[in-house]
């Protein structure tokens, strides 16, 4: 047996089916173990296709739960919708929002007219100091980036499948501010960036991007006392 046979059958065990050798032709379209002259034991669909997303290469995205998120108690709501994509949280935390990180995440959108009024809802403003503050996702995962975005919906939540995280809970408010409860990077490249901007590498379980060392010396930092 190949290791390659063990490590499917490891990983796949419980998408493995027994099938009738002579029922195959000789044409063995899935990987597949002997288990007997008669039998062999082989991926079916479900697992062919959950061994093809493992061998993907890994995309990382970042979801933010935006202030309106919070003040309607969906936290528990949107992680659970996102399981379906079957990716894997490798950095998450809690920031308040300052406007320098507003202009910087949503720069194509700085000289919009509606900015100001963006900046208000993005920073929780517009809920009270209780609700100023986002949480923040790193996820990883085989086609990552598009598995989001669709389980998030359209910007625009009056346009968003009715189904979709921003078509269900989302809405305009007064000012015409789309408060569409979660941000999700929309390609590789701005995952990227927002990345880079949100968290330090220290934050994230796993090195994604390339890291280096700085000395840095007399340079105050809080402890815990
Ligand atoms: P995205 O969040 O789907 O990536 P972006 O165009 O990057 O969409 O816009 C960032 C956010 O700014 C949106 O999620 C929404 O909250 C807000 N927004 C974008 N365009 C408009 C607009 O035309 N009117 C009001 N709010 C907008
Ligand atoms: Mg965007």
């Amino acid at each position: 047996m190949g290791n390659m046979f063990l490590e499917c059958f490891v990983k796949f065990y419980d998408k493995m089916v027994v099938g009738d050798l002579h029922h195959t032709g000789g044409n063995y379209i899935y990987p597949f173990i002997f288990i007997s002259n008669n039998h062999i034991l082989y991926l079916n669909r479900k697992g062919v296709q959950a061994m093809t997303e493992a061998t993907k290469k890994p995309q990382y995205t970042m979801i933010i739960l935006k202030p309106d998120a919070l003040v309607k108690s969906l936290t528990g709501n949107i992680l659970a919708r996102f399981l379906e994509a079957r990716l894997k949280i490798i950095g998450a935390k809690v920031v308040k929002v300052s406007r320098e990180l507003v202009e910087q995440h949503y720069a194509h959108l700085k000289d919009e007219p509606f900015f100001d009024d963006l900046y208000e809802y993005f920073s929780g403003k517009t809920y009270g100091p209780e609700y100023e503050r986002v949480l923040v996702f790193v996820y990883k995962g085989a086609d990552a980036i598009s598995k989001v975005r669709r389980i998030a919906g359209a910007t625009n939540p009056l346009e968003a499948d009715p189904i979709s995280i921003r078509g269900a809970y989302g809405r305009i408010n007064k000012k015409g501010i789309m408060e569409n409860v979660i941000h999700c990077s929309d390609s590789e490249e701005s995952a990227k960036r927002e990345i880079h901007l949100w968290f330090d590498p220290d934050e994230i379980i796993e090195e994604i991007y390339p890291t280096k060392k700085v000395i840095k010396s007399n340079c105050e930092v809080i402890e815990w006392a």
